[in-house]
């Protein structure tokens, strides 16, 4: 076990989780919750109103109207929810308010626990100049760049000649690629520094940005940390990331085909080193670029639980969720780096409410039907379901398809085997893309690097008979459950029990007089 250096921190039972999300990472929280006894409380919006995460909760409060600037953003409110209900803590999930330093700091004021790190390391990794500098004085590998926002074109022009073209000039408020131009030639360095800074002034309302070595045709690898409050830090190995659409995952993996045990430990400790440097407590991630000579830099942290946790989960056996509550309670970590070892391999699949065909252009509406694929090695966490809706106003992710193999090769044909069963009528989503990638000889191989959709993909790429046939069939079997449905064969199914009928009523209440 762990040795702990603060043994006087007190460990406080949670009794009840106010999980202020929707969609499936909320029901991905609320089933952990409910295996350990925690009682549960659901936030939502006005269209929200009949969701999954709403149906699964012990409680569930209204809290506004779709816009999440009116609902799931709203920090008073929620907290409100959260006293009015008596929970003691509050999972904020991914997105939203997760990676918001002072609502981490207003739940501590408001004696709620806050599953996630501490404001000052939110903060410290919201910032990337912040956290380049936090990182280089910890020894994490790192691009050759400039330590802080650059104020001029002068200042910018040396840097880049001092790094090597090409450079990179990315926002310091930024991440998620906004503010971010590739500069490859010395005349171009000027046009693309105004442009970046003007688009970092309008996405994040700060201009500042820095420059980096460009790294070409990296892979993204990300390792997961896990951080108590005593001191111990362990990771749980990596997952790679690389097949990307504008900046959104579209399929993870872990373990990553290229990583050797030599490199995977010296990422590992580096990921470490990351989170002690900034005081990290919780789940966390370090991302990395490792290039084509397998040398890794980091790039940031994300201070959350991230979409594609449920990969580590099937490598390493564990619940992330389960480990993030037991910190948070302030206990020690159950395990050390020795216990943690890779069993088998676990691929991921968002399945996103968007059109491949016409570039993945957002397909929001009623899913008229939704038929998960089961079997051995299969999960499917998703936050809606037949009858309810994909909606405008949120994220169009239906779900995460997730496999687990012995090997990449049997969850890699296990995840195309799963993608051919789930069956989606009433929207277009991205199933046939997800096998298009399945089913591609060089991510087969593991050899993709960040750029693979723009250089592989193509919508005549997509199997024809992904919308012709099976469209008819579903349409057949849309037809046939709207004739049951109408005909009433089958009793109407009230919070998951029989609506009684007459009969039924009669029968009960024979049986409580007559007995
Ligand atoms: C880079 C890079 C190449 N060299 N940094 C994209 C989002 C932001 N978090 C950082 N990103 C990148 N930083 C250097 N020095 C290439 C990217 C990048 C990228 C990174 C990971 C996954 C997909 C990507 C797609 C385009 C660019």
């Amino acid at each position: 076990m762990p040795s702990s250096s603060d043994s006087s921190a007190p460990v406080q039972a949670i009794r009840k989780v106010l999980v202020a999300n929707r969609g499936e990472i909320a029901v991905r929280v609320i089933r952990t919750c409910r295996e350990l006894g925690i009682e549960t409380v659901a936030v939502f919006s006005t269209p929200d109103r009949t969701a999954p995460h709403v149906r699964l909760a012990d409680e569930a409060y209204h809290i506004g109207p779709a816009a999440s600037s009116e609902s799931y953003l709203k920090q008073e409110k929620i907290l409100d929810v959260a006293r009015d209900s008596g929970a003691d803590a509050i999972h904020p999930g991914y997105g939203f308010l997760s990676e918001n330093a002072s609502f981490s700091n207003a739940c501590t004021e408001a004696g709620i626990t806050f599953i996630g790190p501490r404001p000052d390391a939110i903060r410290a990794m919201g910032d990337k100049t912040a956290a380049r500098t936090m990182m280089q004085e910890a020894g994490v590998p790192m691009a050759p760049g400039t330590p802080d926002a650059i104020e001029d074109r002068e200042e910018a022009a040396a840097a880049a000649e001092e790094i090597g073209y090409p450079v990179l000039i990315k926002a310091a408020a930024g991440g998620g690629g906004k503010g971010m131009r590739i500069v490859r030639e010395a005349e171009n360095l000027h046009r693309a520094l105004e442009m970046a800074q003007s688009e970092a002034k309008s996405a994040f309302g700060d201009g500042r940005v820095f420059v980096e070595k460009y790294i070409d045709q990296p892979r993204h690898v990300e390792i997961q940390i896990l951080a108590d409050a005593h001191g111990n830090v362990v990771h749980l190995f990596e997952r790679e990331c690389s097949i990307q659409r504008r900046h959104q995952k579209v399929v993870e993996e872990a373990p990553s085909p290229i990583l050797t045990p030599q490199l995977r430990a010296a990422m590992g400790e580096a990921a470490i080193n990351a989170a002690r440097a900034c005081g990290y407590v919780n789940a966390g991630t370090v991302e990395f670029l490792v290039d084509a000579d397998r040398n890794f830099y980091f790039m940031e942290m994300n201070t959350r639980l991230q979409v594609e946790h449920p990969v580590t989960e099937g490598i390493t056996g564990l619940d992330l969720v389960a480990e993030q509550i037991r910190v948070a309670e302030g206990h020690p970590l159950r395990m050390s780096q020795d216990d943690l070892s890779i069993n088998g391999h676990s691929i991921e699949c968002r399945i996103y409410a968007e059109d491949p065909a016409s570039n993945f252009l957002p397909d929001p509406g009623p899913l008229h039907r939704h038929v998960p694929p089961s079997g051995i090695g299969v999960r499917l966490d998703a936050g809606v379901e037949e009858g309810g809706e994909v909606l405008i106003h949120y994220d169009p992710m239906i779900s995460k398809l997730v496999t687990w193999g012995r090997t990449r090769e049997e969850a890699v044909r296990r995840m195309d085997r799963a993608l051919s069963e789930y069956t989606i009528a009433g929207v277009q989503t991205t199933i046939p893309f997800c096998r298009f990638v399945m089913q591609h000889e060089g991510f087969r191989n593991g050899n993709m690097s960040t750029h693979f959709v723009d250089e592989e993909f193509s919508p005549e790429k997509l199997k024809p008979q992904d919308s012709g046939l099976e469209e008819a069939a579903v349409l057949a079997a849309v037809l046939a459950h709207s004739e049951r449905s109408n005909m009433q064969e089958t009793p109407t199914l009230v919070d998951g029990k029989e609506t009684p009928t007459s009969s039924t009523w009669k029968t009960n209440r024979r049986q409580y007089q007559g007995g």
